[in-house]
């Protein structure tokens, strides 16, 4: 399955708000099929690990902040060419410059505060996808 899977986590900000449902409808709209689904918190030590390459940067202490301040919804994703079509449709991290119509564009607050995640590789995908989800969830 090398290529076609990706994994998001629908971050604390737009679950707070109440766009759950919303981003979940456009990416099955946009082509995604669900593999594998849940509503989950991360605690400080999945956030550190999760995000271990940013540990040296100035933000990472915000960044673990956030992750871990409310629940988030973790999936997998499944698609041709998965990791970067999500990329393209949720938009640069900063919602400042993504492009009209992406999820960041709508939903994104900052940098920061961006509202979803995606992988940036296969590689990671895999490794993310693993990280939250037994081979048993993932259908
Ligand atoms: P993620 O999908 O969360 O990995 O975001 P993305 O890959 O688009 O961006 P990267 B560079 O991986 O950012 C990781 C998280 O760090 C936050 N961040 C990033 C800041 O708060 N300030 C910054 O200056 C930069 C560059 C944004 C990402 N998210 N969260 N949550
Ligand atoms: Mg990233």
């Amino acid at each position: 399955m090398a290529g076609n899977r990706t994994f998001t986590m629908i971050k604390p900000d737009a679950v707070e708000a109440g766009n759950t449902g919303a981003i979940l409808d456009q990416i099955t709209a946009s082509g995604f099929r669900i593999v594998a689904m849940k509503m989950t918190q991360m605690t400080k030590a999945d956030a550190e690990n999760f995000y271990a390459i940013h540990k040296e940067r100035p933000f990472f202490g915000e960044l673990v902040e956030f992750m871990t301040r409310g629940p988030i919804v973790a999936a997998i994703l499944e698609k041709d060419n998965a990791v970067e079509d999500f990329r393209t449709l949720i938009g640069a991290t900063n919602p400042e410059d993504a492009a009209e119509g992406t999820i960041r564009k709508k939903y994104a607050t900052s940098v920061g505060e961006n509202a979803v995640h995606g992988s940036d590789s296969d590689e990671n995908a895999e490794i993310e996808g693993a990280f939250h989800f037994a081979g048993r969830e993932m259908f």
